[in-house]
């Protein structure tokens, strides 16, 4: 018997002990796992939900897809799209200013009416001196799960805005996608012209992006040419965008404020679950695996929680009086094996975040989604609640700080767990 499953034997027992001597509100869990993992020293049983995991980055074909529109305008037929420009040979993009007698001042606009609109050549010219790539997870405010893992690659927002040579009166950027021509179907977001213009708490820029995972963007995705905003949810990130608006409004005008959204959220931090037993036998280990999006706050932990059914602490709905317990936050992928269609399974050159040789600068990456694991202790027969949550780098545990729904998914996940 390894030395890991020895120890993991001792501690069922001890646990065992602890449970029954604690009553039914004890809590059970334990984490065997060290920090890092190396193969060898993982329980069998864990070790095969480790290996069943998704890979970081995102197959391009797994994305899921958030798109309004009637038709959606990425099953347009071929025709269509070179038409009203979703391709890349046809698409092209106009910087204005509003109409308002405060108006945003350009020097150089950007129309189609008199040839001065951007082009899909015109962004790789710019591109050449000024592509930026960056792992994101792309999440949608209004969904529990992520929809995909990538890198996005594009040019700095700012360096369109600064070809318009602005002279004054612009505090916000407008911007906003093909929808059939159709006001109503209109998809619209915005920002603040100072996150345009510098990235603070070293964030990647905004950007307007066409490639994904090295290959460019297609149409489900929002090519020819999206917005990405590293920080934001998904609705930030507008797809097939033809206009960019510089205005001297001062509030925001996102579609998703009709949906009583928060719409100056960053992403938060929180956990799930990705594969639990349902049924498992009497004083077995139960092996759990699972994710967390690394929100802006970052992550420091991820605990897990298994309480009896109907036991949980009265008062504290939040379970901060629980008895919580480390999961193991996996490793970064090794070389090799990040997934997503990445050629090789490497990270691209000169991607933000990454040390050359593909290493992540920092781990657990923020922005982006890992995955942990924990080997429960066995337990005695019956129905239990298994959850997980995340502690950022604040130590501030989920739902906290932000836990208010509208302002993007914070609650503590549950599943249930027979044990028989
Ligand atoms: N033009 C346009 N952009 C859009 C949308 C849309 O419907 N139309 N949906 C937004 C929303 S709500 C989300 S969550 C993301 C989803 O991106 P994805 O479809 O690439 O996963 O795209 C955003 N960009
Ligand atoms: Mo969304």
């Amino acid at each position: 018997m390894s030395p890991v499953d020895q120890f993991l034997l001792e501690h069922q027992r001890l646990t065992r002990r602890f449970f029954l001597g604690a009553g039914a509100t004890g809590a059970v869990l334990l984490s065997v796992l060290p920090r890092s993992m190396r193969a060898g020293d993982v329980a069998p049983e864990l070790a095969e939900s480790i290996s069943k995991l998704e890979s970081f980055m995102t197959p391009l074909a797994e994305f899921r897809d958030v798109s309004r529109g009637k038709p959606v305008p990425h099953s347009l037929p071929e025709e269509k799209k070179t038409e009203v420009g979703l391709t890349r040979e046809t698409w092209k993009l106009e910087v204005v200013s509003d109409a308002d007698k405060n108006a945003t001042r350009l020097k150089k606009p950007m129309k189609k009416e008199d040839g001065t609109a951007l082009d899909f050549k015109g962004l790789l010219q710019i591109a050449e001196t000024h592509a930026v790539k960056f792992a994101k997870v792309m999440t949608c405010l209004n969904i529990g799960c992520p929809l995909g893992t990538g890198i996005w690659e594009g040019v700095p927002l700012r360096e369109i805005i600064w070809r318009t040579q602005p002279v004054e009166n612009l505090r916000r950027v407008f911007y906003y996608g093909y929808h059939n021509d159709e006001p109503s179907q209109m998809f619209r977001s915005s920002l603040p012209i100072g996150r345009v213009l510098e990235d603070p708490y070293d964030l990647p820029p905004v950007i307007l992006c066409y490639k994904l995972n090295g290959q460019f963007l297609s149409p489900e995705r929002g090519g020819p040419v999206r917005v990405v905003v590293p920080e934001a949810y998904g609705f930030k990130s507008i797809k097939w965008l033809s206009h960019i608006v510089l205005t001297n409004f001062a509030a925001a005008n996102d579609t998703y404020i009709d949906g009583n959204n928060d719409v100056d959220s960053p992403l938060k931090s929180w956990a799930a679950t990705l594969s639990v037993p349902k049924e498992v036998a009497a004083n077995q280990p139960i092996p759990v695996t699972g994710y967390a999006q690394v929100g802006i706050s970052g992550l420091s932990k991820v605990q897990v929680w298994i309480c009896p059914k109907d036991k949980e602490p009265e008062n504290d709905p939040n379970f901060t009086t629980a008895n919580w317990t480390d999961a193991t936050i996996l490793d970064p992928p090794k070389s090799g094996a990040w997934g997503g269609d990445l050629p090789d399974g490497r990270i691209p050159a000169n991607t933000q975040g990454f040390e050359p040789d593909g290493r992540p600068k920092t781990w657990p990456m923020r922005l982006s989604k890992v995955h942990w694991a924990a080997l429960l202790p066995g337990l005695p027969a019956g129905e239990y609640r298994l959850r997980s949550r995340t502690i950022d780098e604040k130590g501030q545990a989920q739902p906290m700080p932000r836990p208010f729904k509208k302002s993007g998914h914070a609650a503590i996940e549950q599943v249930r767990l027979i044990v028989k």
